[in-house]
């Protein structure tokens, strides 16, 4: 018999959450416009809508948080936070950013010109997005598998070299800044990059002089699945291996607000001084000092803390065997997912789900609309609504058209994980009854966050 394993913490303060009822999740679901991202946390009961700035922080995060050192420059709380970085990335020069973003802004700023192409392993929306705002153009060179969301491949994120030399050779090393390397890559489902996969990688970008820049968000997981997929790697430790897959960048974007385990902070870290001092310039402007980079010293404390709290073996085997639980149970009631289950979310394949729904009408959004008005639980569109459109106005359809079901780190039990389970696999029950949505609004950036949507037909899923 298998031996269950329980969550690696026991819970210290609770957060109540509400229990609605159809009726009131209807009048928040028309007040939102059937998009999840405007509906009001105190209307869901299960948040799954993304694991950034979403995690628990631990006892040790928190006393941290009470020796904030909130100086204008030099608080004692970088020099922890880049002892961190130094530590367990790898790369000696640190700039603190507000988040994630705010690093792809200043990097994206100091590498790329007018009339470049950012090769990357898929696209990531704020990336691609600063990427574009500099003048690149986004060149996807994942290995086909990674759309493929029925494929089993083990490294779904790895980069396709021949797709990467054919550019190299079409363009011109010099009209390329940088290649993008995502660990993991969250629009693939959270898919891992393989050692060997960045060793060669690394190995070609040397031998053109290519740079890379990881974003390394969610990279302890990456670690992980390393660790127990890749031949050789189950007697590391997820901290070395991680050490590993860094020696084979230049540098990284991070948000603090995933791997990390806090609720809001990121950084831009480097190992070219030119880039860093460079860095310092624009930081300045847009984020502030280069020593808290829009961050207050309790903010780079709990992230410095939760650095060296997130490469621990035993609480990543825990998170991600999370993430498998709750896929598993969909296997199991045959709800089409994207396979194999990644590191921070189970992703519903849209396609699959309601293939009586055309990608224009936007299957993905319908359903993460249905899923809320069902139960209270709140996923994610990452489907045609996110990819947006592209500069000639057109919209990208993209291959996948998924909903994510994301589960914050340390912050819900496995009951909370059965709940979602039990109203997927009802709505699956009643897919035919599941409509589409049309956009009735529509902002010019990053659409996915503010459009509003109405029923096709006036109605979406009868109970
Ligand atoms: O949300 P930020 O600005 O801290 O980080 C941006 C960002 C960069 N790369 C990747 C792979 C991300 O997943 C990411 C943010 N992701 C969000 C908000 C998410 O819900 O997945």
């Amino acid at each position: 018999m298998q031996r269950r394993q329980a969550e690696p913490y026991k819970i210290k303060v609770v957060e109540p959450i509400a229990v609605t009822t159809p009726q009131h999740r209807r009048t928040a679901s028309v007040e939102a416009g059937f998009n999840t991202f405007l509906l009001r946390s105190q209307d869901v009961y299960i948040d799954l809508l993304t694991d950034s700035g979403t995690s628990a922080m631990s006892d040790n995060q928190w006393a941290g948080m009470m020796l904030g050192d909130e100086a204008y420059a030099g608080s004692r709380n970088f020099y922890a936070l880049q002892e961190a970085v130094q530590d367990i990335y790898g790369y000696p020069h640190v700039i603190p950013t507000h988040q994630g973003r705010g690093a792809e802004h200043i990097i994206s700023q100091i590498l790329i010109r007018q009339g470049d192409y950012v090769p990357g392993n898929m696209y990531f929306t704020t990336t691609r997005a600063h990427q574009e705002r500099a003048g690149g153009t986004f060149v996807d060179v994942v290995i086909p598998e990674a759309h493929d969301p029925r494929s089993g491949h083990p490294f779904k994120g790895n980069v396709d070299l021949g797709k990467l030399r054919e550019l190299v050779d079409r363009v011109g090393a010099d009209r390329i800044p940088y290649l993008s390397l995502a660990v993991t890559v969250n629009m693939a489902g959270g898919q891992p990059v393989s050692l060997e996969n960045m060793r060669q990688v690394s190995a070609f970008c040397r031998e053109r002089g290519l740079r890379i820049i990881c974003d390394a968000t969610r990279c302890a997981e990456n670690a992980y699945f390393i660790k127990e997929r890749e031949p050789g790697q189950a007697d590391r430790s997820c901290r070395d291996i991680l050490k590993e897959m860094l020696s084979y960048t230049d540098g990284c974007t991070m948000s603090g607000k995933k791997d990390p385990l806090v609720n809001i902070g990121g950084f831009l870290a480097t190992r070219e001084f030119d880039v860093y001092q460079k860095a310092t310039q624009l930081v300045v402007l847009f984020e502030g000092m280069p020593s808290y980079g829009g961050l207050a010293g309790r903010d780079m404390e709990a992230m410095a803390r939760g650095i060296r709290e997130m490469v621990d073996d035993d609480y990543l085997a825990w998170r991600i065997g999370q993430v498998r639980y709750l896929g598993g149970q969909l296997q199991e009631a045959g709800v089409p997912i994207v396979e194999p289950v990644g590191g921070h979310a189970v992703y519903l394949d849209a396609r699959s789900f309601l293939p009586h729904v055309e990608q224009a009408r936007y299957p993905a959004q319908a359903l993460a609309a249905a899923l809320y008005l069902d139960s209270g639980v709140r996923a994610m569109e990452r489907g045609n609504v996110s990819a947006g459109r592209r500069p000639d106005g057109t919209e990208y359809f993209p291959r996948l058209e998924m909903v994510r079901l994301t589960i914050p780190r340390r912050v819900y039990t496995d009951r909370h994980m059965d709940v979602v389970a039990d109203s997927v696999v009802a709505l699956y029950r009643r897919r035919e009854r599941i409509q589409g949505l049309t956009m009735v609004y529509e902002p010019p950036a990053l659409r996915f966050f503010t459009a509003r949507f109405e029923p096709i037909g006036g109605m979406l899923a009868e109970g």
